[in-house]
Parts: structure tokens; sequence; C-alpha cells
């Protein structure tokens, strides 16, 4: 199968690139994509060279699939071409997350909400991803009433300028800003820009994204989205109340056993959840389970996964999986 990687070069471009070969996805020939000036360089992918090619030049190659990490503007410009020219999208930017005619998919939460119709298809936001993945089993057996997080997210959400502000901050070398404050032993309690009600783009996004994924407006969500100087990945802390009862054992059992989700919770041995060790992998890590014992019927979790691989490449990479499952990706585009 053709699969263009539409942002090849970037932060989220080249873990898409790892996740596929790792994932042996059928990829026979890569497209690799990125902007007029990096048009030439040479990307390795599964022990073969490829050369970067514009996007005019990758739809020209009629790919069967395109995951797109690129940018909002990028995606809603081009996007809708590849899907002219019979190629599916899987679109990791939040141009189109809202869009009523497009779906919106976690595969361990809505899979079955996929058609063959569906020629672009968003990602959701990595810190929503690894929230809905705990909630969804917890929602079918007690049906969640309302949703409190509070995030304290990676730098590599922003991407490599923000990765190198920390770093330089860190060894006391000058260089350009990603955040408008220092990040190093510093939290920043904003990501992405302000709305007129006082809440972040990011903290919208998990609001109104965690209502369409899981299928229910009824879903009450408030959420506070905070960066943090590390790079493993995005924590959250999820305080759930359910309109039914639960018992913490069953919750826990409920946990273990829901596809993507590993249960680390050992606090007399201090063992829980944390981005050094969620890093480079593709689950979502929970742990400090716990009754939130001011109010009936609430519990609290802590919610740890690496926001470049299940929070967003591994996770268009798995929508792409459930797509080839159900004959939904066609072998190749009809000329
Ligand atoms: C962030 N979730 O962490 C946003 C976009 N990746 O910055």
């Amino acid at each position: 199968m053709k699969v263009a990687v539409v942002g090849a070069t970037g932060l989220v471009g080249s873990v898409m690139l790892k996740v596929l070969a790792e994932r042996n996805f059928p990829v026979t020939e890569l497209i690799p994509v990125a902007s007029e000036k990096s048009k030439g360089k040479e990307i390795e992918f599964k022990g073969k060279k490829y050369k970067v090619v514009t996007i005019d030049d990758a739809i020209a190659l009629r790919p069967e699939l395109a995951v797109f990490s690129a940018g909002g503007s990028t995606s809603l410009k081009d996007a809708p071409r590849f899907a002219e020219v019979g190629t599916t999208v899987i679109d990791n930017s939040s141009a189109w997350r809202m869009d009523p005619t497009k779906k919106l998919v976690v595969p361990e939460v809505n899979a079955d909400v996929l058609t063959a119709d569906d020629k672009i298809i968003a990602n959701p936001n990595c810190s929503t991803i690894q929230m809905v993945v705990v909630l969804k089993p917890l929602h079918d057996k007690y049906k969640i009433k309302r949703v409190v997080v509070s995030t304290y997210q990676s730098v590599t959400g922003t991407g490599v300028k923000a990765v190198d502000q920390l770093m330089n901050e860190r060894n006391g070398i000058e260089g350009p800003k990603a955040y408008a404050h220092q990040i190093d032993l510093n939290v920043i309690p904003q990501i992405d820009v302000f709305q007129d009600n006082g809440y972040t783009k990011e903290e919208m996004k998990m609001i109104l994204e965690t209502k369409k994924i899981m299928g229910d407006e009824s879903i009450r969500v408030t959420a506070t989205t905070v960066r943090i100087p590390v790079m493993g990945g995005h924590s959250e802390a999820v305080n759930i109340e359910f309109e039914n009862e639960f018992d913490l054992a069953e919750v826990r059992q409920i946990l273990e056993q829901q596809e993507g989700v590993v249960v680390v919770d050992d606090p007399a041995n201090a063992l829980y959840p944390m981005p050094k060790d969620a890093h480079e992998k593709d689950e979502v890590f929970v742990g400090r389970i716990r009754r939130d014992e001011s109010q009936d019927k609430t519990l609290n979790l802590w919610v740890v996964a690496d926001n470049l691989r299940k929070g967003a490449a591994t996770n268009a990479v798995q929508v792409a999986e459930v797509l080839l499952k159900k004959g939904l990706l066609k072998e190749e585009v009809l000329a």
C-alpha cells in the first residue's frame, strides 16, 4: 500500500514512521511529504531511503492512505485534495475534529463509527485520547455524569522548539523561545490560546472532543491544562462522578481488562504511572485509583501516556489498522 506521511520531518511525523515500521503496517511504498524547503531530503524507512516530496507530488502518486501531522491550515487545504483522488486521510491536527461530518476516533472507544464513506478521519488531541481510553469502560459500567481533569503536559506536545527551549534553559544556553515564559523549573497554566470564556483551546478540545468520541453529550467535562518541563508524556489527574455507585475492586478489574490500558497502582511500594516510564510505549497507564471521599459515586485516577505515541502517531496507525481490518482501506486507489 502506498502511504503518504505528511509532516514526515516533524516530531510526530518521525514517530509516525517509527510506529508504521514497528507495527509492520503494510507499506509497500512510503511517500514522505514536507514543505518545499525539505524537498529532496532523504528519509530512511525500514532500511530503504526515500526522498521527501511536496504535497502536490504526493497527491499525483495517489496513495491509498495519507497520515497528516502538518498543522491545521495544511490539513484544511490539502486533506480534501488527497480525498478527491481516492486517498483516505487520517489527520492529527484539530482542523476536522469538531466537524459534524467527520469522525473523531480512538479505536478502543469508538472504532465502530468508521464507514467506507470516511475519507478524512480526525485523530483526537493527545490529552483527550489517553483520557477517553480510561473513561470508556467505566462509562459503560457506571455511566459518567461529570469529569474534572487537570493535565501535566510534556513539552514534546508543543514540538521541537519547546524541547530545545527546555534543554537550553537547563544548560544555561540562550536560544529561541517556544513559550512566553521560562519552562525549566516552572509550570505554565496555558496550552494554546485563551478563548473568551477564560479557557484555553487545549481545555476546550478536552471538553468538546470527549463528548464526541464517547458519543454522549450528557457527559459534563471541565479541564485545566498545564505545560510542565518533562519529556516522556502527558499526565492527568482525572476526577469522575458517576450516575451509579461503583466498587473499587471492580473498577480496578475493569481497567486491567481494558484494551490498551496498563494498571500501575501499588502506592505502598511507590508504584504509580510516571512519564519517564510511559515514554516510547503505546499503552495508557493508570494508577492512584481511589475514591473521592468528598463526594459520593466519585473516583480519582492518575493517567499517563506518551503523547507522541498513543497520543498521536500510534492512535493514527491503529485507526488505519481498523480500516484495513474492516476492509475500508482500498488495496489500491482506482485508476
Ligand atoms: C500539546 N495537545 O500538548 C497539544 C498539542 N499536541 O501541546
